[in-house]
């Protein structure tokens, strides 16, 4: 990265010495684009992204904060996906790249939420895996409680089904059904039709298997786990996805969502998301 790309809005870019390289944008700290050694790009975008006035971007890694979805006052997924973030260190090692941008917020600088923090995103780039660590610090006098997620787009190229393996059997709320299930045991959840679910397990250890790619996800600090995908026959409500572009992707989601954090003045929370991309072929690369 130049000099002059630290100071201005145009996109961080990290790059390893063996080939991978991934995109971040200021606009939400959305990790855009991971494409990893001797691999093609994991996350979704879609080409309609842009295309409706004050929309976030739609795809990539989005971080929801302090409200899930529609579950308060605030605007859908809360205020930090629409803020340009700062960044405030970048450095590349041969073997890891890594990069960290920072927001801050006073109190009622957002109508509905009267607190103050400070939100950080550290990426860390590797051949094959990229590491999001997203830190909120309470830098205000009054406790709060918010939800979180790290929405991650999963790019699932020619609309191939996907299966979703190593799921804790745990109960989840149907966001279409809009009723509690409960799963009978602990198979691999198969993805070929809208799905919205809220899970309460942690993604400690997800491997997303779609034709010949297989993408682990791990995660920390999130207690919940969102499964999400308009599918064919939801992509036309979505004003800025393409009418064809419902299947190119699932978000897996870890969050805190119905076991929202609670930080008092002072504290900081984490959540992290690493992912690690190979295909079925290969061994796994940790
Ligand atoms: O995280 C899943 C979800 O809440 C879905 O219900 C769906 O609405 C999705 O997020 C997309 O939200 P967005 O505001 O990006 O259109």
């Amino acid at each position: 990265i130049s000099r002059s790309q630290t100071s201005s809005m145009v996109p961080v870019l990290l790059y390893t010495a063996g080939g991978a390289q991934c995109t971040i944008l200021r606009e939400g700290a959305n990790l855009v684009s991971w494409i990893p050694a001797n691999g093609g790009e994991q996350l979704f975008i879609s080409r309609c992204s842009g295309s409706v006035d004050g929309l976030p971007v739609r795809g990539g890694i989005p971080l929801v904060f302090p409200q899930f979805a529609e579950m308060g006052p605030l605007p859908k997924h809360g205020i930090l996906r629409n803020v340009n973030w700062d960044l405030i260190a970048i450095s590349s090692q041969p073997d890891c790249a890594s990069a960290t941008l920072q927001t801050e917020c006073r109190p009622f600088s957002y109508p509905g939420w009267p607190y103050a923090f400070r939100a950080r995103l550290v990426v860390e780039l590797q051949d094959h895996s990229v590491f999001l660590q997203f830190s909120i610090q309470n830098t205000g006098t009054q406790t709060f409680a918010f939800q979180s997620a790290m929405h991650a787009y999963l790019r699932l190229p020619g609309g191939t089904p996907a299966d979703i393996l190593g799921c804790i059997p745990a109960s989840y709320f149907d966001k279409q059904l809009q009723s509690w299930c409960e799963p009978a045991m602990s198979a691999p959840v198969h993805i070929n039709a809208a799905t919205d679910r809220i899970y309460q397990s942690p993604a400690t250890r997800l491997q997303c298997q779609s034709g010949v790619t297989r993408l682990t996800l791990q995660s920390g600090g999130f207690p919940e786990t969102v499964i999400w995908t308009p599918w064919r026959e939801g992509a036309a409500a979505i004003p800025d996805l393409g009418d064809d572009e419902g299947d190119q992707f699932i978000c897996i989601e870890p969050a805190a969502i119905y076991q929202a954090q609670q930080l008092a003045p002072g504290s900081q929370w984490q959540g992290r998301l690493r992912l690690l991309a190979e295909t079925a072929s290969e061994p796994d690369h940790e």
